[in-house]
């Protein structure tokens, strides 16, 4: 008998813990790495750059410098409480988060919203979020040069196993030869030149690491004129370090393309933008390394549909979520489906990019509403075409797919 494709596809994701494999979150070990609470949420960056929108220009740096409270205040007054209805998809995203912790959104100030998380700890806090929000786990952004994150690995915390480890590259390689005292300062005998010791130190970084962090992938953010190959800094030290490594130690090599950085620095954290990539250096690199498997995100709308293309062609090009500005559900409702009607279910079709934990609160519900009914299509297309469809069918797919593919847990 034909099942419900609805109601399969619904159970499915209801009976489906997450494995969110990008993520900007810390467990409350890492003291100032986690971020959690009204105050972070509403000044995530997203929303502070669509606050500047209505500041006159004079006044946004100083918005800017103001402590993290009352730039809460400004946000919540001109987005929340002042203006026209919260529509913009952040916006959206505190709405549902609020009331997914029973509070009021149209309320006047943040007050309510203060006290139920300064009234519990960072444990129970986190508890409550991973609960309601259906999460597993979630693979953070771990950089050891960043000075606030590297002392907490070098001197050892209590890491909550919920949250796994993963290198992020760019603040090792990027701007060559800027890295060079961060690398030197921990320990990697590094030169200002590219040369066989410079590579052999980086490996040794790398190698270690990804050890020390368990690493589940390494991974780098990369401009729209990234080329491989090339003379280039950045794409020498791919070249000769990071995909070597991550051959050597069966990791993937995440590349996240297509991020102009600061073109509007005054934003800061929301001063980025996104150019198209050429993917032809991506059919390079996966010619090159067959061994190396690849997880790619990339900004630009336009490189999509070239993506799938390219990963058809490329097995160990696996595709993965709707990154940044992509994160919008007509955005997802398009990449969904081009993957699935292209790579079937090899490809992570989504992440959440969290960095305030309770973001999770809403990432996960406003993606599972736009991806369940392109799932529901796809199934529906299936059984109609003749295929004897179970519900089991679909909790191993959506399991595989949203628990981090073939290449992760
Ligand atoms: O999505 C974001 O919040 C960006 O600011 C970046 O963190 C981006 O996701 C990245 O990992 O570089
Ligand atoms: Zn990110």
């Amino acid at each position: 008998m034909a099942i419900n494709v609805e109601q399969a596809v619904e159970n499915a994701f209801k009976s489906h813990k997450i494995v969110d494999i990008h993520t900007h979150l810390y467990p409350a070990s890492m003291g100032p790495m986690y971020l959690a609470g009204p105050d972070e949420l509403i000044t995530y960056h997203y929303l502070k750059a669509e606050t500047s929108r209505n500041l006159p220009l004079s006044e946004v740096e100083g918005f800017n410098n103001l402590p993290t409270d009352q730039q809460a205040d400004v946000v919540w007054k001109m987005l929340f409480v002042g203006g026209t209805s919260p529509i913009s998809e952040a916006q959206l995203g505190v709405v549902t988060v609020m009331n997914a912790l029973g509070l009021n959104p149209r309320a006047d100030d943040l007050s309510e919203f203060r006290q139920l998380h300064n009234d519990m700890s960072a444990e129970d806090y986190t508890d409550l979020v991973f609960e309601k929000s259906g999460v597993a786990k979630v693979y953070m952004t771990n950089d050891p040069l960043d000075p606030s994150e590297g002392p907490f690995w070098q001197n050892g915390f209590d890491l909550d196993p919920r949250f796994q480890g993963v290198l992020r590259l760019d603040s090792a390689l990027m701007n060559w030869p800027e890295p060079v005292d961060k690398l030197k300062a921990i320990g990697y005998e590094v030169e200002t030149a590219l040369n066989e010791t410079t590579f052999r130190e980086i490996r040794r970084y790398l190698n270690d690491w990804c050890g020390k962090l368990d690493a589940r992938y390494m991974a780098i953010s990369l401009p729209p004129d990234f080329e491989y190959p090339s003379d280039d800094t950045t794409s020498t030290l791919m070249k000769e370090c990071v995909y070597p490594i991550a051959r050597d130690r069966r990791i993937p090599s995440a590349m996240m393309v297509g991020v102009t950085r600061q073109v509007n620095p005054i934003l800061k954290d929301g001063g980025d933008s996104l150019g198209s990539w050429d993917l032809r250096n991506l059919e390079r690199i996966a010619r090159d390394w067959p061994e190396v498997n690849f997880l790619m995100t990339i900004l630009s709308r336009e490189d999509q549909h070239e993506l799938c293309v390219t990963a058809r062609k490329f097995p160990n090009i696996t595709p993965f979520g709707c990154w940044w500005f992509l994160n919008n559900p007509s955005i997802i409702q398009e990449i969904t489906s081009e993957r699935i009607e292209l790579l079937g279910t090899s490809c992570v079709p989504q992440h959440s990019d969290a960095r305030i934990l309770d973001q999770l609160l809403y990432k996960w519900t406003h993606s599972i509403r736009t991806i369940a009914p392109v799932f529901v299509s796809k199934y529906s297309d299936l059984q109609n075409a003749g295929w004897p469809l179970t519900e089991q069918d679909i909790k191993n797919d959506i399991a595989l797919m949203f628990g981090g593919g073939n290449l992760l847990d």
